[in-house]
């Protein structure tokens, strides 16, 4: 028999389902933010945690708790939005679960049952960036994780796991991918069309496994075949710079997308702080044939923590490892907060271009950052004057 107290928790999340999500009066002409995330771990079903039955569980505890749910990847598939989310267990392991929306921006509901990717004998894998490739495969690439088996057991490995469908349901998993030039990789995602023939990844070079190091920021390479990937030879796309938001270190983030203008990226960007590493998301946009190059690059963070956002799990946090850009020119960018829920921003392609474009790049230095905003000044005075 059921546990009567499932019932009772079903209703409230029922109610939690079922709430309706409103913008909120953040203004900055770029992007509206939404009042609550779209998935916490109070999203997770309720048979995932508790053993319902009221024989093996008479005092309807819970079995297997969820800590988070956060990082997701993003595509739009047989006309729902779907998010490919990291979940966290209380136990510290994470895993990918489907949760899919009508709107993209409430009703996110998870599949029956996590994503059952075959199994890389890894001990962690997260943060699945979805790419729609040309070449007919939906892929999916994410961090795995594994212990270096040195004395310090806290040292860790990450590679990029490689996993493609058809259908958002089998998943076929490939050899990770190997970058001859770089000891450990995370936040890497396939671009969605050939370059030259070959497949291209965005790639983030890295020494350990927190520090990026001599890694100078989010690099990109080319492999003949996807079944066995190995890169060669990585260049950078968007570098790492002192004093600016990507001074540690900074990472792909969504699979980027296709505009007339360029291939548009939002990425992540992290630098230090007496407080901890702060993690903001940016923008920057690449050439449509030379998907590498940096076209423009605006000053500063699109997005950082706000409010409730500011504090969870790993605090000072937003990432994003996914957006999807529907054809009416609508975006939705899923952003985590803290390492611990997930939110939307809803903008346009149009308005990120815009942004992208129009907003000066970072002069580097506090003097000519003055310069910059001084000459916005007197352009406004002198309308303000004519007025
Ligand atoms: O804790 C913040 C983020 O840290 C990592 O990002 P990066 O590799 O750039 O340091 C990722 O593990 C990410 O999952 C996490 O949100």
């Amino acid at each position: 028999m059921i546990h009567e107290k499932y019932y009772e928790l079903l209703e409230k999340q029922e109610k939690l389902l079922n709430r309706k999500n409103e913008k909120t009066d953040f203004y900055n002409g770029i992007y509206s933010r939404y009042k609550y995330p779209v998935l916490t771990r109070e999203h997770i079903p309720l048979f995932w945690r508790y053993d319902l039955d009221c024989t093996s569980n008479p005092n309807f505890q819970e079995r297997l708790g969820i800590n988070a749910v956060f990082n997701s990847g993003a595509i739009e598939f047989g006309g729902k939005i779907l998010l490919m989310a990291r979940v966290e267990g209380n136990d510290r392991k994470s895993f990918f679960a489907i949760a899919e929306s009508e709107s993209g921006t409430e009703g996110f509901r998870f599949r029956k049952r996590p994503v059952i990717i075959p199994d890389g004998g890894e001990t962690n894998v997260y943060d699945m960036r979805l790419t729609k490739h040309e070449d007919g495969y939906i892929y999916g690439v994410f961090c795995s994780e594994r212990s270096a088996g040195s004395s310090d057991i806290s040292e860790a490995v990450a590679a990029a796991g490689i996993v493609r469908t058809k259908d958002m349901e089998n998943w076929e998993r490939l050899p990770d991918l190997v970058t001859l030039n770089s000891p450990q990789q995370r936040n890497v995602c396939l671009h969605p069309e050939f370059v030259d023939g070959k497949y291209a990844f965005y790639t983030r070079p890295m020494d350990g496994f927190i520090e990026t190091g001599s890694g100078g920021g989010i690099g990109f390479g080319l492999c003949q075949d996807i079944t066995h990937a190995v890169i060669d030879e990585e260049i950078m796309t968007s570098m790492r710079k002192y004093h600016t938001i990507t001074e540690s270190k900074n990472g792909a983030g969504a699979t980027p997308i296709k505009t007339e203008k360029g291939w548009l990226h939002i990425a992540h960007g992290v630098r230090n702080t007496a407080a901890g590493l702060r993690y903001v998301i940016y923008v920057f946009v690449t050439d449509l044939e030379k998907p590498w190059q940096v076209i423009a690059e605006p000053s500063g963070y699109l997005i950082a923590p706000l409010g409730e956002e500011r504090t969870g799990d790993v605090s000072n946090v937003v990432f994003t490892n996914g957006a999807v850009a529907r054809e009416n020119g609508e975006v939705f960018i899923y952003y985590a907060s803290s390492d611990t829920r997930l939110h939307t921003a809803s903008t346009t392609v149009d308005l990120l271009l815009d942004y992208a474009f129009n907003t000066p790049a970072d002069p580097l230095r506090s003097a000519l950052c003055v310069q910059q905003r001084n000459e916005l000044i007197s352009r406004n005075l002198r309308l303000l004057e004519q007025e």
